[in-house]
């Protein structure tokens, strides 16, 4: 059956994430990099307004600096990009049957069964970016096609800020005429070693026979091969080990306020909440480790009857198992989900158990 894959990536993020903070900024050039006031260092990335200028990742700071003097250069804020990132996953997963976050500014999302209530996949795609940018003020570029290779190429068909919907019967005939290296993973290496056999597009790579392709380049030949003729089956998951999710809270003085206990569990299962989300994860178990006045830890774990991913039952099944520490002093509060598996089923509401 045929899948609708979408593929969103952000455009100049990190300047975007500055840019955001500092509104001033906006349509200006900046730059992003090691270390600007001693000019020394790389350019990390920089905004589309910069890129005119011929700036570019990786650039010197220092050439950047003579191609454009007027620039504002700045810093990168890793905590920034981190905290904009995980905003713009959660909404992303919203507009996802199944997600795959594949860096700090894009994600893969099956869409097959969501796309179907909008008018049009551009629709669709038009109501990521709208959401993106109203509620984080970031814009992104969205691409739609049947598979991975292909979204992840569309996305950066029309950058910034655009939209490529690329059909199934589209597919070869969008592919045909790019340069190799529009493959996700084809880097200069790759692209000489190829160009020097003659093969320059992705119609070329298209024709070639797959051993001579081998041949060429070993296994990866067999997968542009695979990626040219559009037959990229990869599913959208989020390959990872993570075997379990936790987070503590020590309070600044210890306290048996029931509220102060109700406010760390609330504040602990949000966070974790949405670090499941974004991994479209689910869990079964729910532990927490209570430290007391004196340093007595202790620990108690609750399975449920099935998977679920909501803030609700992370809040309702802790606040139960810290039901015995009731009236004592507490020091640290800790909450960690373990039995984990990818979300990939259509959730039972957990709630009507309690
Ligand atoms: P990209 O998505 O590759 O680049 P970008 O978002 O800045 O621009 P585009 O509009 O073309 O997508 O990478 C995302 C962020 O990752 C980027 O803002 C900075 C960081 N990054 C590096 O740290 N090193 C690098 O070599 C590149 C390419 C990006
Ligand atoms: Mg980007």
């Amino acid at each position: 059956m045929d899948r609708t894959i979408s593929h969103v990536d952000m455009d100049a993020f990190y300047a975007s994430c500055h840019i955001r903070e500092t509104p001033d900024l906006k349509g200006t050039p900046v730059i992003i990099g090691g270390d600007p006031e001693k000019g020394r260092g790389v350019v990390t990335t920089c905004s589309y307004e910069a890129r005119k200028y011929g700036i570019h990742s990786a650039m010197p700071i220092s050439t950047a600096y003579q191609l454009c003097p007027h620039g504002t250069y700045l810093r990168p804020d890793f905590q920034l990009y981190k905290s904009v990132s995980d905003n713009i996953m959660g909404i992303l997963v919203q507009f996802a049957d199944i997600f795959q976050r594949a860096g700090i500014d894009e994600a893969y999302l099956d869409v097959s069964q969501k796309i179907t209530h909008y008018q049009t996949p551009y629709h669709f795609a038009k109501a990521i970016q709208d959401s993106i940018l109203t509620h984080e003020r970031i814009t992104c570029s969205v691409g739609i096609a049947p598979n991975k290779s292909v979204a992840k190429i569309a996305s950066d068909f029309r950058k910034p800020h655009g939209i490529t919907v690329i059909p199934p019967d589209e597919v070869l005939s969008f592919l045909r005429p790019l340069p190799v290296e529009r493959i996700s993973g084809v880097g200069k290496k790759t692209k000489q070693i190829l160009n020097d056999h003659g093969i320059g597009t992705i119609g070329q790579l298209e024709k070639m026979d797959v051993t001579q392709l081998e041949r060429i380049l070993g296994k990866p030949g067999g997968w542009l091969w695979i990626v040219a003729n559009g037959k990229d089956e990869r599913p959208v998951g989020y390959r990872g080990s993570v075997k379990s999710v936790g987070k503590e809270h020590t309070f600044t003085k210890d306290t048996r306020n029931i509220q102060d206990m109700s406010n760390a569990i609330e504040w602990i299962a949000d966070r974790l909440a949405r670090r499941l989300h974004v991994r479209t994860m689910e869990f079964k178990t729910v532990s927490i480790k209570v430290r007391l006045r004196g340093f007595r830890t202790y620990t108690r774990s609750r399975t449920l009857p099935c998977h679920v991913d909501t803030k609700e039952v992370i809040i309702l099944v802790s606040s139960e198992l810290f039901q015995e520490f009731r009236g004592e002093y507490v020091r640290l509060l800790g909450i960690r989900l373990t039995n984990l598996r990818a979300t990939t089923t259509y959730q039972e509401n957990l709630l009507q158990w309690f």
